[in-house]
């Protein structure tokens, strides 16, 4: 395990399922609370995803709904909020769960010494809580959210924030991601890259990863990428290591 020094997780896809039955739900609830008629579909959500960060996707939204550039920003920030508070309130509540295998995986790397780090675009609102409800306090050394980073992915902003605060050099560092976007984000920071696929991301273009899969196992099928181990069909310290050996 020695060159693997560090894994640094994405957290919307890829330690949680969010999107789908979390986020989506929480911005629907919010146009509600704010009488609004709009309602985003299982199909809507997925293409809006393109955009990164709750805020930046109302605007995005609101704008091609014919709100100008003013109306738009003031209300994706009033709609951003509630938002916020809503969904915040489902972690604490304990309705986003992680994805089957990460609990798993996350020990094994703790086990192994491996340094864990968090690099999302989510806000810190709902980041910290979610976390410390899965997680407790000390597993992850540093969080770094989109409430930091004025770039959001698929810039490698918060990926270099993560190295610089952490003192560390891409090279035996690891990112965990399940989108193109947070792939972008993660090779432009310069760090290898396992991309563990949801069914809002299965699409995309995610050839330069390293290793593409569809689950953390058991029984992850290997979508794209070489020869770094899934024993028994799972993503494990040894699959980290190996992609950056
Ligand atoms: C996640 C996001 C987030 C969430 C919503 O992207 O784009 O914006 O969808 O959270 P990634 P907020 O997984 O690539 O980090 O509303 O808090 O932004
Ligand atoms: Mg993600």
């Amino acid at each position: 395990m020695s060159l693997l020094k560090a894994a640094v997780f994405d957290v919307d896809g890829t330690l949680v399922d969010s999107e789908r039955d979390g986020h989506r739900v929480a911005f629907n609830e919010a146009f509600a609370g704010a009488g609004l008629p709009d309602c985003w579909d299982v199909d809507a959500y997925g293409r809006l995803l393109e955009v990164t960060g709750g805020q930046h996707r109302l605007r995005a939204y609101l704008g091609s709904r014919g709100y100008n550039a003013d109306a738009a920003t003031r209300l994706a920030a009033e709609l951003h909020r509630a938002k916020t508070g809503l969904f915040r309130e489902m972690v604490v509540d304990g309705r986003i769960p992680l994805r089957p295998g990460v609990r798993r995986l996350v020990d094994e790397l703790c086990q192994a010494g491996v340094r864990l780090f968090v690099a999302t675009t989510g806000s810190r609102e709902w980041v910290e809580p979610l976390l410390h409800h899965h997680f407790g306090a000390a597993t992850f050394e540093l969080t770094l959210t989109g409430s930091e980073v004025s770039r959001l992915k698929p810039d490698p902003a918060v990926y270099l924030e993560v190295l610089r605060r952490a003192g560390l050099q891409p090279p035996g560092v690891v990112a965990v991601e399940d989108s193109a976007n947070g792939l972008v984000a993660a090779q432009a920071a310069g760090l290898s890259c396992l991309v563990v696929t949801n069914d809002y991301t299965a699409e995309d273009d995610l050839h330069s990863a390293d290793l593409v899969v569809d689950g953390f196992g058991p029984a992850a099928k290997r979508i794209a990428g070489g020869c770094a181990p899934l024993p028994d069909g799972s993503v494990t310290a040894s699959t980290l290591a190996a992609l950056v050996a």
